[in-house]
């Protein structure tokens, strides 16, 4: 949909699954302005800090433009070629089982029907799986298993409306921040409205918590059983809708009450029993109650227990199906819905159907596909095994990284290293996956990309586009479609344009389903070109009649064969790997504010690589002690699996005994910076996701000769070699943060193997300190690069630096001081950026904060911190707690 008389595109954000409508427009240069779309129902015009920095991720560097092959430049049909030939020689030799694909919740939909449709269907492969295996399988069997479909019974008004709110394994405040604002606002307008946060880690989702529970990792199920059976004595049971509308409840109790009471369950949880208690009651008398969950409670290997112990507690209280209330399963990535719509997971087949005969032989006569699968089959981590094992022998990839993001990430990298036949589709032409694949297929992103995306409350949005096609990149349906075409299913793939794709996914959605399938937009089908472009945000159910649905279960049935919602009996029980003298910590895995998992995207922004510019870990400060960490230092985490190294970063929101170390960084970002490479591979029995929140290490200092860091107005053609860098773009400029170890030589001569013998640079070295410093400027006297060596305590903060590369020529003053790296007096340090939006550094929030301003708005009116997506606002309140008189202190 284009706005009359101006090039404003409505479109949806393409990272998380809040789903925020956003308005583009394209300007010259191939600028892009985006903006809130007011009339979108996920955001209402509001965008986060990784929404708002969008225009700043579309520019070309970096992008896969053509096609290559075996390392070398090919033309698209000599790649299909490849593609279609070397499948077709695996399933020759080897039979069809010996090919996979694997998909994503960041592919469209109807690429995501395409690929699903042309290897289950035609090729014959049950070997079909995507990241949501990482992300939300746990949901969608827990769903299952109460509701008999994979059924997101409610929507986000409910959180709004709600007077509890539990967030249970959730970081909302970073990883789906319109919606925090959002029950943010509704608490600011609703005081009695309560929020608790149930998370090992006091996040910034604590900001709006009244109650935080930090549980003991991995004890979920024995606090929600603990739940249940408190709920059960205190005689808060909605008897009629147990009676008529749920089965199983007999068994479920039965178990719960093994837990214990309260005093029992606060020991298994590692919680204060008043703590406990106090949620129980919150709960026990709040009829309007949504339970959302998310990592902490999917990525388990007890994973979807924990999401039945959650919904169990619904069902008991008769919580659910009506506004305000009901267990909420929020959602990761833009399409993860869209993904389980069409059947992208190993263990369904389409449109909410799976292997049951009916459904198989359903699917067959609607697709007229022969070679139909008639069983599941291999999920992410055991399809990537069978890859080890050489079983598959050829696997497609698309729009995930999966040598960066699965479990036991070095091993997978080297299994697909070794794989026969690697097709990857992407849109970058370097990444930890990309870099393995004989066959690269440059994709169309977003801007480019056509076709829909449902978000976590069922809503199907458009994403158009407002870019050509850049190089030679292709639709991925396009391609899926090309490759079925050479192996000769042709007459099944006849798609010109996503419209086609979308209309048989909604018939098939609509065959023979009578009401009995969840999935059901049989009132979306038969729209040409001109209806699809013009298609509003739908929300699903949107059957013959053609409403949306906004709500499920209002009418108190169910999918399971019964009809009624079921209870399952959950029995608690600790991850399989647990710590032991050797690996003594647990490390739990998770995401940044500002940036998206493999940072393919919001690395290229530089006011999102301000706020963690490299990869780090959270501990307590007491466990620093104990493993003899120092803050800002480098440390080495590592498991039975693998290594990684980071800065070390002293948190007390952290549980004694837990580290935390974001997912995102990969080897175009940093050395050994990979957090997967040490998380085990253990997975929930049921749905297969991996635990990515639980897995034993030992941590201790990464000794290091010497750090340092160096930043270049230019990017150089290779990364560093040193013992550790990590990467970051900056405002004009790049940064690398350096750490080396003796037998590099002296520092001089590093700085030279660092720097090349081209430069002429002016350095100081300070041998009695062990400090280097060199900095070089053009012959506009614009500062070129810098580089500072020696131990931590000797380098400087990089900011003022960092500032430098903004201005056109360095004054006398600036000339004079730089390499002292310190402003010249008179100029302040503006620090660490806290506010990604205005760029607003931490030392002038607390300036700002020392001359008092004591609450957020006021920190807002004094220096733009937190004015406009509000993301870093509890980071605002946390340095108000810190640095404001106690007197003084407000709260937002
Ligand atoms: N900024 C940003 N936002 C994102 C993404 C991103 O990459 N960056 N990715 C998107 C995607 S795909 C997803 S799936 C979502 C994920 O969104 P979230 O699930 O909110 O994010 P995570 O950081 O993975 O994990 C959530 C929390 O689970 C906690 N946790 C760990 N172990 C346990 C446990 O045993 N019990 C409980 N109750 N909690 C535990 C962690 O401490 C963590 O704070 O975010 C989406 N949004
Ligand atoms: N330790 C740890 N690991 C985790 C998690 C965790 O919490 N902890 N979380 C897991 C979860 S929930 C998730 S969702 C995964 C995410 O992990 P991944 O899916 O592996 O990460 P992304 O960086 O989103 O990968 C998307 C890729 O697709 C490319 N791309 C972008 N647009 C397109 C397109 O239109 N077409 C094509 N073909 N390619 C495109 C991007 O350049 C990028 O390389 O990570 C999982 N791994
Ligand atoms: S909350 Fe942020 S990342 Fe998520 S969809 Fe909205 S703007 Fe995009
Ligand atoms: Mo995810």
């Amino acid at each position: 949909m284009h706005d009359q008389h101006s090039q404003t595109v409505h479109t949806t954000c393409p990272y998380c699954g809040v789903g925020c409508g956003v308005l583009a427009s394209p300007g010259a240069g191939g600028t892009v302005t985006i903006q809130g779309d007011p009339q979108h129902p996920a955001n209402y015009g509001r965008l986060c800090s990784k929404g708002a920095a969008l225009g700043d991720t579309v520019d070309l560097d970096g992008r896969l433009l053509h096609p290559v092959v075996h390392g070398e430049r090919a033309a698209w049909d000599t790649a299909l070629e490849t593609v279609a030939e070397g499948l077709r020689r695996v399933i020759a030799e080897h039979g069809p089982e010996a090919v996979a694909f694997y998909g994503s919740g960041q592919m469209l939909t109807e690429d995501y029907y395409v690929s699903n449709k042309l290897f289950k269907g035609f090729i014959g492969t049950p070997h079909v799986d995507t990241n949501s295996r990482l992300c939300m399988a746990s949901t969608v069997v827990g769903h299952k298993r109460a509701f008999g479909a994979d059924t997101v019974p409610g929507n986000y008004a409910d959180l709004e409306q709600a007077d509890l709110l539990v967030l249970a394994g959730s970081n909302l405040a970073w990883c789906h921040p319109v919606l925090y604002q959002r029950v943010k606002a509704a608490k600011a307008d609703n005081p009695d409205m309560q929020v608790v946060v149930i998370d090992p880690r006091r996040t910034d989702t604590c900001e709006i918590a009244d109650l935080h529970l930090p549980l003991a990792p991995g004890t979920d199920v024995w606090l929600w059983n603990g739940l249940l059976h408190h709920l059960a004595r205190d005689g808060q049971v909605d008897y009629a809708f147990l009676e008529q509308h749920t089965e199983g409840f007999g068994q479920a109790i039965e178990t719960a009450r093994e837990g214990g009471s309260v005093p029992d369950v606060a020991a298994q949880c590692d919680l204060p029993e008043g703590d406990v208690m106090q949620f129980f009651r919150l709960f026990t008398r709040t009829e309007k109650t949504v339970s959302l969950f998310s990592q902490g409670v999917n990525q388990s290997s007890a994973g979807t227990d924990k999401v039945n112990a959650i919904i169990n507690c619904h069902l008991l209280t008769g919580r659910i199906g009506r506004p305000g209330m009901g267990p909420f399963s929020i959602t990761g990535q833009p399409n993860a819905m869209g993904g389980r719509e069409v059947g992208g997971l190993a263990n369904q087949l389409a449109a909410h159907m799976d292997f049951a005969p009916g459904d198989v032989d359903r699917v067959r006569r609607f697709w007229d596909a022969p070679n139909l699968v008639t069983g599941p089959g291999n999920k992410a981590v055991d399809l990537f095994q069978a890859v080890e094992r050489g079983e598959i022998k050829a696997v497609w990839i698309m729009a995930t990284n999966p040598a960066v993001s699965l479990p036991d990430a070095d091993r997978m990298r080297a299994a697909l290293a070794d794989c026969e036949l690697v097709v990857v589709s992407e849109a970058m032409a370097h990444t930890d996956t990309a870099d393995v694949a004989d066959v690269l297929l440059p994709a169309l992103t977003w801007g480019e990309k056509d076709g829909t995306v449902t978000n976590s409350e069922r809503r199907i949005s458009r994403q158009r586009p407002f870019l050509p096609a850049p190089g030679e990149a292709r639709a991925d349906w396009w391609a899926l479609s090309q490759v079925a075409q050479r192996l000769g299913f042709g007459a099944a793939f006849p798609y010109t344009a996503p419209h086609d794709i979308f209309d048989e996914h909604a018939r098939l959605s609509a065959f023979e389903n009578d009401g009995r399938r969840d999935f059901d937009i049989t009132g979306l089908a038969g729209m040409d070109r001109a209806a699809y472009d013009a298609m509003t945000p739908r929300q699903w159910p949107v059957r013959a009649d053609g409403a949306d649905t906004p709500r499920l279960f209002d009418d108190g049935r169910y999918f399971t064969d019964s009809g009624r919602a079921r209870f399952v009996a959950v029995e608690p029980r600790v991850p399989v790997n647990r710590p032991d003298p050797q690996f003594p910590v647990v490390l739990n895995t998770g995401r940044v504010r500002d940036h998206w998992h493999t940072m393919t995207r919001t690395g290229k922004a530089a006011r999102l690589s301000a706020h963690a510019v490299e990869p780090f870990l959270q501990v307590h400060p007491d466990d620093a002690g104990v493993f003899g960490l120092e803050e800002g230092g480098l440390a080495r985490v590592g498991s039975r699996w693998g290594h990684f190294v980071g800065r070390v970063v002293l948190d007390r929101g952290q549980r004694r005994g837990n580290v935390f170390v974001p997912m995102h960084w990969n080897a175009q970002y940093a050395a050994r910076g990979r957090a997967d490479a040490v998380v085990n591979p253990e997975v929930d029995p049921l749905s297969g996701e991996p635990e990515f929140k639980h897995t034993p290490v030992a941590i201790a200092p990464a000794q290091a000769a010497w750090y340092g860091f160096m930043l270049l107005r230019e990017a150089p053609v290779a990364h560093p070699e040193c013992a550790w860098w990590a990467f970051a773009r900056g405002d004009g400029f790049v940064r690398y943060e350096l750490a080396g170890n003796e037998d590099a030589g002296s520092l001089p001569a590093v700085a030279r193997t660092l720097l090349g013998n081209g430069e002429d640079w002016l350095e100081f070295e300070d041998p009695a300190r062990g400090s280097y410093r060199a900095a070089w400027l053009d012959g506009r006297g614009r500062l070129m690069g810098c580089l500072f060596m020696g131990p931590l305590e000797t380098l400087p903060a990089r900011t003022w630096l960092a500032g430098l590369f903004e201005t056109e020529g360095l004054d006398p003053a600036e000339r004079m001081a730089l390499l002292s790296g310190r402003p010249p007096a008179g100029t302040p340090d503006t620090g660490r950026t806290v506010c990604s939006c205005f760029g607003v550094g931490e030392n002038t929030i607390i300036d700002t904060i020392a001359a008092g301003a004591v609450d957020p708005a006021a920190v807002t009116a004094a220096c733009q911190a937190g004015g406009n997506c509000g993301s870093c606002v509890p980071e605002v309140q946390r340095l108000i707690l810190q640095h404001a008189p106690a007197m003084n202190r407000r709260s937002a």
